[in-house]
């Protein structure tokens, strides 16, 4: 069990990305690939002596591969005490969760979140630090630079960590904790909102509900919480058990790929509650009986009902929404006179407003949701408060939505994704288009007139830190927004994510389809970036 340093070459791709280094299992493969950036972390943290980190992952292919590696170099490296998650497993919120029960120094996850698993699919790795959030921008850019200049790393000469057997083992100096990875999590769950009515609520007569695990992490925890402390009947999970290439599937929960279960909500005999988590745990979809609950919308109800649930009961300090997810819960902040936020994308931007006790609430379009209970977006967190709000208001959820609506209005909301385009030509549109924006306020253009039109920079109150580069926005008077951003989390050529809101307060106008209303700006947007005459394109991939 000697500690060795072994040679190696810097890697040109390893910046990570919205949420830490995501690329195909066979580029993570390559010789040295994963321990340089593993190294780079190590490195860019500074002093590891003595401390504890937490390791863990959804489960995919390569996840026990990477493990050992990690636990040998952390060992290696001078970490004093690892706590891994049985198999291996640890969802993304129950990651966080442990990280903050354990006082640990930080904790490295491994998941690429929703895309696709098993050999030919993705893999990922992200640093969470010790609030339990994924790390900040001045760590990931470090760990970055580390990347650009490494030219050894430190291994141990050991044999592998038995993940399978929860107690404690060694690894040369470090000792080895294999824990349950569920329990801790259920625990706090139960912690936060009333089970006693929930139970009561899942055992009433004609209430059914649907968890799909999409044959991700989350299958183990939602069988552990819902079926066997909450009580409902065997089978309302399904997909329920984790496999390594998700059974082929895309555990991404939209009404694209959650297809199962929105077949089963939108039918003659659809459940009254219906729900997906992801890969690893952190997004939720929420469905009523023939109804969809956009991510903002339920932010913004979740905010409106958290006095109904005992974590929150004592009132919302701020909520934070990241730029490019609907208005709807400032309407709700503004109500209920409490700060607001407008982050970028990528839930690190939460961690300091959450630390600060600025904001309570947070959530983002792109299925996330969470609190100030731990420091990442958490799935079956917003499933059970969900389930809290239908067991005090005793009402449907497209009934709660709908009343949402009568009292702030409706912020109509869509996404366009446009998957696999080239990077350049996306890059170029997005220069392009950058170029143009000076010239758009005080335009009229699609009715309405323009009142600005930016690239999104963001300074974060806490630390002054600036975060520039963060999106195109061009906002009407009426309120309506277009939004271009490239995503950060994709693993093949780039994908153009448009995001278009408009506002309706009109009790009689609440109930339309989402693409018509917002037909004129969705053409409009393709006009002035010219999507269609630059990609060749004349749909999106993906619709939300
Ligand atoms: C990650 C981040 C989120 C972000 C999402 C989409 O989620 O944690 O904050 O909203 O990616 O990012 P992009 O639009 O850049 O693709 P996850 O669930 O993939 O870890």
């Amino acid at each position: 069990m000697a500690i060795v340093s072994i040679e190696t070459n810097p890697f040109s791709d390893q910046r990570p990305g919205t949420s830490g280094l995501r690329k195909k299992v066979t580029v993570f493969q390559q010789q040295n690939y994963l321990e340089n950036f593993v190294q780079s972390m190590f490195n860019a943290l500074g002093n590891i002596q003595g401390n504890t980190l937490i390791v863990g992952g959804d489960g995919r292919f390569y996840n026990t591969e990477a493990i050992q590696t990690i636990l040998k170099m952390a060992a290696a490296n001078g970490y004093s005490r690892a706590i891994v998650g049985k198999d291996g497993l640890l969802s993304t919120p129950a990651a966080s969760c442990v990280i903050r029960k354990y006082h640990a120094s930080g904790g490295i996850i491994l998941s690429a979140s929703h895309n696709p698993a098993g050999p030919t699919g993705d893999f990922g790795i992200k640093y969470n630090v010790s609030n339990g959030g994924p790390a900040p921008e001045s760590i990931t850019e470090a760990i970055f630079d580390y990347t650009k200049i490494i030219k050894h790393y430190k291994t141990l000469d050991d044999t592998d960590v038995e993940l399978c057997t929860i107690g404690q083992q060694s690894l040369g100096q470090m000792t080895v904790d294999i824990i349950d990875p569920i329990s801790d999590y259920a625990d706090l769950m139960a912690e936060l909102f009333d089970f006693s009515a929930i139970r009561t609520l899942l055992a009433s007569n004609g209430f059914k509900m649907r968890f799909d695990g999409m044959h991700a992490i989350t299958g183990p925890y939602a069988k552990e919480i819902l079926e066997k402390r909450l009580g409902a009947p065997v089978g309302t999970v399904i997909n329920g058990i984790p496999l390594p290439d998700f059974g082929n599937g895309h555990p991404d929960p939209n009404l694209t790929y959650a297809k199962e279960l929105v077949d089963e909500m939108f039918s003659d005999n659809a459940p009254v509650f219906g729900a997906a988590s992801d890969g690893d745990g952190d997004r939720n979809m929420i469905l009523g009986a023939n109804t969809f609950v956009t991510p903002s919308d339920s932010l913004a109800i979740l905010a409106a009902n958290a006095h109904l649930v005992p974590a929150y009961n004592k009132g919302l300090t701020g909520i934070a929404r990241s730029m490019p997810t609907s208005q709807a819960a400032d309407r709700v902040a503004e109500k209920l006179g409490i700060e607001s936020h407008e982050t970028p994308t990528g839930w690190k931007f939460f961690g300091n407003l959450l630390d600060a006790g600025s904001v309570t609430l947070c959530g983002e379009e792109s299925f996330g949701t969470g609190s100030n209970h731990i420091r990442e977006k958490d799935g079956l967190w917003a499933v059970l408060f969900w389930l809290n709000i239908l067991a005090v208001r005793k009402q449907s959820v497209t009934d709660i939505v709908e009343q949402h609506w009568y009292q702030f209005g409706r912020n109509y909301y869509t996404r366009h994704d446009y998957e696999g385009i080239a990077s350049d030509s996306a890059v170029q549109l997005m220069t392009d288009l950058e170029a143009k924006l000076a010239s758009f306020p005080g335009k009229a253009l699609a009715n309405r007139t323009v009142s600005y039109a930016d690239n999104f920079s963001y300074t974060d109150p806490v630390d002054n830190c600036v975060s520039s580069n963060q999106g195109l926005r061009i906002g009407f008077d009426d309120g309506a927004r277009i939004i271009y951003r490239l995503s950060g989390t994709g693993t093949e050529g780039a994908t153009l994510r448009v995001y278009i809101e408009s506002y309706q307060a009109d009790s009689t106008l609440l109930h339309l389809e989402t693409q018509s209303v917002l037909q004129d700006l969705i053409h409009l947007a393709d006009e002035l970036a010219e999507i269609t005459l630059r990609t060749g394109r004349t749909e999106p991939t993906v619709i939300t």
